[in-house]
């Protein structure tokens, strides 16, 4: 066993089936994300799971035969819970307090003092019970809305514990959160935890504001001073067991069902829906837009079938059993509406599948329908993907679904517009091969690299303490005058220096790098700079060596590429790649680290260069980008100490490259050289050009774009087009 620390698990429910048979018990794993994912987990440290082991009332005996069984086969301790409590605590706060208001059905929700009292009373149990089992240096993580108090009554016990807590379901709005009674009591019990975790951005930012409004806790990049500890709030949205799907599409039993369920639906299209039958899943909304879709495409009948899939939960419950029968008269209804000999509209299944059952409908279907109202994630939709790894297969998912946070390629609707749901059933049905292939792709991609296992270790690697803050330079300013002190020296100037950055200096950035490409009026601008016999001109850029050579290749300016990593100078038709000391290798080892930051941050990509590597988040979601960048940045200085290679942020970047290289070397070239310049204008807007502004020499005119920043510059202008001008001034003398 590798001496990792050991992890103790903790969550309402044991991942173990347990049966009463003639001769005593079987146990069945039962297999869940979470189950899943911790696998890989168990090879790596010893674990142990904590939890309640299912309904039956066991006597004693049952008791402790069942605790030396799990103890010994399943690293699992059972903690049986008081029948009674129990179901207040479950189905009463669990499921008729916090589901409901967390899934923002406040008129489902009730508030009832007893059920909050026992939801307290099987906290404190849990915690009793992990004072049992716990000892130094454990890892404890628990899981979920049931268990909402435990942190902070486990910190309470044990000061020094390392605790993390992950919510499966949303945080709702501030505005929700404050109609629970109960609110701070719940706030300051998850505060107990060193790390939450969510699955969306749009959950943590929630939580926070919440401890802002209720708690008056202020938040610095997601951590939360709490007396004199520090806790930290980010997302990490759980992934499925891809290589478990692929490869049971490969199975004989998948391939047999998939063949039978071909068989039996002949070339009518499958739409799949699979969910628990719960009033957060949209089921009863998703048949009437079924409805409507039938109704407006008449043509379509008997060519399309819908199987829904549900699997029973809480039956129990009254809610739950008129929700049920809701379900039953809808599906009716339509297949009489619509059904004529030969063809039934809707499929209508209420049950438990086996996995390869359930693996053998996801591959057989054309589109999966995956409208819930409201939902943490949503694994089915992932799942559907994942098992079709050729990208076939249309997602058309709910934007309140936490997944549609990643699966931005699928068709995107909201849950309550039966029109649009139509629209996309038409849309997904009438899809071609490729355009399937070209959306599902990418999400297969994202999907591979963070799956469950991966989603795992990302959470237990953020219970690990952090970094610094990142460091400040001088702050200066450019006025008119200084403008008109520039074209004068300009004007009388005989041998002038012009090192130009590109983007955000003389192009606005665009969404995607592509697309920053210059304008006829920039080129005929440089252009003529160039041709001036007096003027050097030098565009000093991040960009790699290509897109600059087709851009700005014949305005017959010398180029700087990739922060100076290659250069061409204005006489040369070729190329210098400028070496560093840095060894091979470097990349491939930090190529992990930073597609971790692609997968967890969507709307971000990784850039290659010669001699370096970008991380860009122009597109990702602004607060989740910059929280992002830093904790990438903490990240890699701890990886890079004692490397030939520096990390540098510029806008909406994060780039790793080989120290010695830098737009202050490449500009040194010309600055050394024996050509004495008597003017000398360097311009750039981010922290690779602060390189470029710290070697210039004292009569430089070293310009940053964009006021109240920190620079070394000693003058800023307000922005590209403040500087366009500027530059049009100088083509103009
Ligand atoms: P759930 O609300 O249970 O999970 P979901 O994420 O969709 O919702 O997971 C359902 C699981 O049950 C899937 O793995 C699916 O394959 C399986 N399943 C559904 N119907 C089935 C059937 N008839 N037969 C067999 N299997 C069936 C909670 C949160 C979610 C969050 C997960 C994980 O509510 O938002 O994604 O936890 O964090």
């Amino acid at each position: 066993m590798a001496k990792e620390p050991r992890l103790i698990v903790v969550s309402n429910r044991l991942p173990v089936e347990i049966e009463r048979t003639q001769g005593g018990f079987t146990y069945h794993p039962a297999a869940g994300g979470v189950a899943t994912s911790l696998q890989s987990v168990r090879k790596q440290r010893e674990m142990l799971w904590l939890g309640w082991p299912g309904t039956p009332v066991w006597d004693d005996k049952d008791r402790r035969s069942i605790e030396r069984h799990l103890v010994k086969e399943y690293d699992s301790v059972p903690l049986f819970l008081p029948p009674s409590d129990f179901d207040l605590y479950y189905e009463g706060f669990s499921n008729g307090t916090i589901w409901p208001l967390f899934h923002y059905f406040p008129q489902n929700a009730h508030y009832e003092a007893r059920e909050w009292n026992a939801y307290k009373e099987i906290n404190a149990l849990f915690r009793d019970k992990i004072l049992e089992f716990a000892q130094p240096g454990d890892l404890l993580w628990i899981h979920d809305y049931h268990l909402m108090m435990l942190p902070a009554l486990v910190r309470e016990a044990l000061p020094e514990a390392k605790i993390g807590f992950f919510l499966h379901i949303p945080f709702p709005s501030s505005e929700l959160f404050r109609m629970l009674p109960w609110r701070e009591e719940i706030l300051q019990g998850l505060l107990g935890s060193d790390l939450i975790g969510f699955h969306s951005h749009g959950y943590a930012r929630h939580f926070l504001s919440s401890l802002l409004r209720l708690l008056g806790l202020e938040q610095e990049f997601g951590r939360v001073i709490v007396g004199d500890r520090a806790v930290r709030v980010d997302t990490f949205p759980i992934g499925v067991d891809v290589n478990g799907f692929e490869s049971a599409m490969q199975t004989e039993a998948v391939r047999k069902e998939l063949a039978e369920l071909q068989e039996e639906t002949q070339d009518r299209k499958i739409v799949l829906t699979v969910d628990r039958l719960d009033f957060t899943k949209g089921i009863v909304e998703r048949l009437e837009s079924f409805d409507h879709f039938l109704a407006e495409n008449p043509d379509w009948h008997r060519r399309v079938t819908l199987i829904s899939l549900t699997v029973p939960s809480r039956t129990g419950v009254p809610e739950y059993q008129a929700l049920k029968k809701e379900v039953d008269e809808a599906v009716g209804r339509i297949n009489g509406r619509h059904g004529k000999p030969g063809w039934v509209p809707i499929w209508y299944m209420y049950r438990f599948l086996p996995f390869d059952r359930l693996v053998a409908l996801y591959g057989a279907a054309d589109v999966a329908l995956v409208t819930p109202l409201r939902d943490g994630m949503n694994l089915v939709a992932k799942e559907y993907l994942a098992a079709h790894p050729d990208g076939t297969g249309v997602l058309i998912l709910s934007e309140t679904a936490g997944a549609a946070e990643e699966l931005g390629e699928a068709l995107i609707v909201n849950p309550h517009d039966t029109e649009q749901i139509s629209e996309a059933l038409l849309h997904a049905l009438t899809m071609s091969e490729s355009e399937q292939v070209a959306r599902n792709s990418p999400m297969l991609a994202r999907l591979r690299r963070y799956d469950v296992v991966r989603w795992a270790e990302d959470f237990l690697g953020g219970l690990e303490p952090e970094i610094a803050p990142a460091k400040q330079q001088v702050q200066v300013r450019l006025d008119k005058a200084g403008i008109n002190l520039l074209l004068q020296a300009y004007r009388s100037a005989k041998q002038r220096l012009l090192l130009l950055d590109y983007d955000g200096t003389m192009v606005p950035f665009a969404s995607r790098p592509k697309e920053a490409a210059p304008d006829e009026e920039l080129i005929t601008l440089l252009t003529r700079l160039a041709e001036d016999k007096k003027n050097t001109v030098v565009i000093i850029s991040g960009r790699d060596r290509e897109t600059l050579q087709d851009w700005l290749g014949g305005i017959g300016a010398s180029l700087v590429a990739e922060h100076g990593a290659q250069i061409r100078r204005a006489a040369d038709t070729k190329w210098s790649v400028q070496t560093t000391e840095a060894a091979d290798g470097w990349k491939s080892e930090l190529r992990p680290l930073l597609e971790l930051y692609v997968d967890r941050t969507p709307g971000s990509m990784l850039e290659e260069k010669t001699a370096s590597m970008a991380w860009h988040y122009r597109r990702a979601e602004p607060e989740l980008g910059d929280l992002r960048a830093k904790q990438l940045m903490e990240n890699l200085e701890g990886v890079i100490a004692n490397t030939p290679l520096v990390i540098m942020q510029g806008s909406k970047v994060v780039e790793v490259k080989e120290s010695g290289i830098g737009k202050g070397r490449a500009a040194r070239r010309w600055l050394d050289s024996d050509t004495i310049y008597d003017f000398i204008l360097a311009t750039g807007d981010d922290v690779t050009d602060e390189e470029m502004f710290e070697v210039m020499p004292d009569g430089a005119w070293s310009i940053r774009i964009g006021v109240d920043r920190r620079s070394a510059a000693k003058y800023s202008v307000r922005g590209t087009s403040a500087f366009r001008r500027l530059l049009h001034s100088l083509g103009d003398r």
